[in-house]
């Protein structure tokens, strides 16, 4: 890639990041400028909750992308790849290079980048993987922003998508930065307290994917006890779960609850043929509109799958 000094260059991510999303904004462009190319990390919306207490527990500041993107032509996207949701005011055409860790078939979209997308647990791992490899000394704040993003995204290793590069990267960054005893479990804590309204709290992580039969819309929690979090607010999660299938036009409409510290998932669903596919895709049995996991999954695993089984019905449907 030809960078030089006098281009200006914005790394960002999708619109109101998570941990991940600004931390590999962060820490990417903090690896360019250690390589003299004049780049700035700036985030685009609000960032979620996790990432919040990150920046603030360390004191990290991050620019508002808002207010900087008219003045760069040069964007590079980390954790993100999807071109509809990247932040409108970015063209595909600006994007010079995208690191992302999730599958994406929409590269070929974007004609002037070079790419990276590696399946691994987090993007952070890749970013991490950058600094090492080249021997690029880390800031503090980099360190334990990637740190948290690794964490996060992995479920604390639990998660299914965690890989050995992930655990390799964690561990080189604990030596960069002194991290508190109960760091994770602070982290954790703190983003299951809710302090807005419950729509809110589903909206501020809700994504919804097309399918051959309508948009699949999940909203995903990931917070610690998740048995007494549906258990106190069944009846207005199942309200919200309908209305915001309704102000969103989707057609399958479920809420996935990932326990952070026991190895479950709980999901909402109400109605049946919603509740018949995630029952076929994922072998799990609804109680009422509550399914139980014996352990974790997350949305990003589950969707190509339930896509799957949408097609796979409609064709059954076809046929008969
Ligand atoms: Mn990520």
């Amino acid at each position: 890639m030809n960078m030089t000094m006098d281009e200006k260059i914005l790394v960002t991510s999708y619109n109101n990041p998570d941990v991940d999303g600004t931390a590999c904004s962060y820490a990417y462009s903090e690896f360019l400028r250690n390589k003299n190319i004049n780049a700035q990390a700036g985030v685009f919306g609000k960032v979620h909750k996790e990432a919040q207490f990150v920046l603030d527990k360390f004191n990290i500041k991050i620019k508002n992308a808002e207010k900087l993107i008219n003045e760069y032509k040069k964007i590079i996207l980390v954790d993100a790849s999807e071109i509809l949701r990247i932040p409108s005011k970015i063209k595909a055409e600006q994007i010079i290079e995208i690191i992302d860790h999730r599958k994406s078939e929409d590269l070929k979209k974007f004609p002037g980048a070079i790419t990276q997308v590696e399946l691994v647990g987090s993007c952070a791992t890749l970013i991490t993987e950058r600094f090492k490899k080249e021997k690029i000394e880390i800031s503090k704040e980099s360190a334990i922003l990637l740190f948290s993003a690794i964490v996060s995204n992995t479920l604390n290793f639990k998660g299914k998508l965690t890989t050995v590069r992930d655990k390799n990267m964690a561990e080189w960054l604990k030596e960069k930065v002194d991290i508190p005893e109960d760091y994770v479990h602070q982290m954790f804590s703190h983003k299951s307290k809710f302090t807005e309204p419950l729509k809110d709290v589903l909206l501020s992580d809700f994504k919804d994917f097309e399918s051959t039969n309508g948009k699949i819309g999940i909203a995903q929690l990931e917070i610690v006890n998740v048995d007494d979090f549906i258990n106190k607010n069944l009846l207005e999660l199942q309200e919200l779960l309908q209305k915001i299938k309704n102000e969103r036009s989707v057609q399958y409409m479920f809420l996935n609850c990932i326990d952070l510290e026991k190895g479950f998932n709980i999901f909402v669903a109400i109605e049946k043929e919603t509740k018949e596919i995630l029952t076929s895709t994922l072998g799990i049995n609804f109680k009422k509109n509550i399914a139980k996991t014996d352990h974790h999954i997350m949305r990003k695993e589950m969707v190509p799958k339930i896509k799957e089984m949408i097609k796979s019905k409609d064709y059954a449907f076809l046929k008969s």
